[in-house]
């Protein structure tokens, strides 16, 4: 245990956190075992505001620098990144349970946005288009928002702020991130890279602000008109408060909330390969990915062969400490998940569910104060009202289907709409999933699982998931205006529409 502290504070200290600034009111617990670690600050709304201030004074002078230059802030970051890799990966494992390999991604993740925002900076591109006038231009300028607040989950306590900042920042806007204050110490570790980088390249310095608070503090950051943007991942709960707090004063959403993604499985499909593909998207992470696969629509003529295939593999899964090498499931966040799971396990068995592998609570002797679980497969009649919702834990529903279209609606009647898949070698089949008429989500995929998207496409879902787009495609929209411009330069004054006045 105090082997743990001294590796964390180590870890922090190697990211350039000062150690001296870590005391206050919000405790880091880790989920590893179950212990308090260190104190961290909490800040108040007073706080909040006050980085929300230090971010809009820093505002006009990273607007006027130029893109490209803002670029080399975030290639600097993402250096940065890639050097302390392993320390920052560290401290996700300690804040959010990751096995090493998961931990490390998340990692790479951000590196790989800040080689994709660097590249962007060179490319906020406007179109021209033909003006119905004669002597005239007409085009479209995209300038940054002003000040962008970032609310992130436990889950991925530092890839989707990286996915913000890096596309916010080439774009010229400031941030102010609010960490989920259950992972705080690589969000410290992150923001304490970024600043090295900020000063290294002559950045403003205020161009980055991190605030540790609850939900009052959250809803200070969510409330205040100086904040243009509010992107915010986390629970649809979440989102359904702060869509309307910032539509309220006509402030940007940007909300990337709940999944209960499926992949249908056809009976031309690759089993082998729907196999590794499902085990790793719903039992990887423990299930606490938004994008975990929850949901396994199987043609029903494949049902029991896959099932059993399945529970077989879920069956040599090797639970325990993340940070052990062959380790691939590590522990729930903390109690109220293993609740939620149990609670819907038994929901799924009320509802007529079978639970053919997991579900129980495992290691409690080792480690009394961790959530360690056995990932679980539900066989359920139907997509009953459990099915329908989102447990942040590794529950998988197998559900069956006679017919794709029959599958295809199945996938499509809940209310979230993040990531979606269809294991098949039937490209009719594939094309029809992804067409207008197949899944309605964010994410459709074919012949890999829901989870483990790559940067370079927008990640994000419709329905209850929210609808924002994050990190890559045209993604860095969301966080600049656009202007359309319309250029005379015929000395003539013709109206469009062609309306006489004097
Ligand atoms: C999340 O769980 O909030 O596609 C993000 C994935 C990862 C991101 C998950 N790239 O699973």
């Amino acid at each position: 245990m105090s082997d743990l502290i001294e590796q964390t504070k180590a870890a922090l200290e190697a990211c350039g956190v000062d150690l001296a600034s870590l005391s206050g009111d919000l405790t880091a617990r880790n989920p590893i075992d179950g212990k308090d670690l260190l104190n961290v600050p909490k800040h108040s709304g007073h706080d909040v505001a006050e980085a929300v201030e230090k971010a809009e004074a820093a505002f006009p002078a990273w607007r006027d620098t130029p893109a490209p230059v803002r670029g080399q802030t975030v290639k600097r970051w993402g250096e940065l990144l890639a050097e302390y890799k392993k320390d920052l990966a560290f401290l996700v494992q300690v804040d959010a349970g990751k096995i090493t390999s998961e931990a490390e991604g998340e990692v790479q993740e951000m590196i790989d946005i800040c080689e994709f925002a660097l590249g962007q900076s060179r490319m906020l591109y406007g179109k021209t288009m033909p003006s119905e006038r004669p002597g005239h231009r007409l085009m479209e300028t995209w300038h940054p928002l002003g000040v962008v607040g970032i609310i992130t989950a436990f889950n991925f306590p530092v890839a989707p702020y990286s996915w913000n900042t890096a596309n916010a920042l080439v774009a010229g806007d400031t941030v102010v991130w609010k960490p989920s204050e259950i992972a705080t110490l690589s969000a410290l570790a992150t923001d304490a890279l970024l600043a090295r980088a900020v000063k290294e390249t002559g950045a403003p310095e205020g161009i980055h602000q991190i605030v540790l608070t609850d939900r009052e503090g959250g809803e200070a950051l969510v409330d205040n008109p100086k904040v243009k943007l509010v992107s915010a991942t986390g629970s649809t709960r979440m989102g359904r408060e702060v869509g309307p707090r910032v539509a309220q004063r006509f402030g940007k959403c940007l909300l990337e909330l709940g999944g209960n993604n499926a992949a249908i499985v056809s009976d031309k499909a690759d089993l082998e390969l729907t196999l590794r593909g499902a085990a790793f998207s719903a039992a990887g992470t423990a299930g606490q990915r938004c994008t975990t696969l929850r949901r396994l629509i199987v043609h029903e003529s494949v049902a029991d062969q896959l099932t059993e295939k399945l529970v077989a593999a879920y069956k040599t899964l090797s639970i325990g400490d993340p940070r052990e090498e062959g380790i691939l499931v590590g522990p729930l966040i903390h109690e109220g998940a293993y609740e939620g799971m149990q609670k819907a396990l038994a929901a799924a068995k009320d509802q007529g569910g079978e639970v053919l592998v997991g579900g129980s609570r495992v290691l409690e002797d080792e480690y009394p104060d961790a959530f360690y679980v056995e990932p679980a497969i539900v066989k359920m009649p139907g997509q009953t009202e459990v099915v329908t919702q989102e447990t942040f834990a590794p529950i998988l529903y197998v559900l069956t289907y006679k017919t794709l279209d029959e599958a295809i609606e199945l996938h499509n009647s809940v209310p979230q709409g993040l990531s979606s898949s269809i294991f098949t070698e039937d490209q009719r089949e594939a094309e029809l999933f992804l067409s207008a008429a197949g899944s309605d989500c964010g994410i459709a995929n074919v012949n890999i699982g829901t989870s483990g998207a790559e940067i370079g496409g927008a990640f994000g879902g419709e329905k209850e998931t929210g609808g924002g787009r994050e990190s890559g495609s045209d993604a860095w929209k969301a966080y600049m205006r656009r202007a359309t411009n319309t250029v005379n330069y015929s000395g003539e004054l013709p109206l469009a529409q062609g309306v006489e006045f004097i």
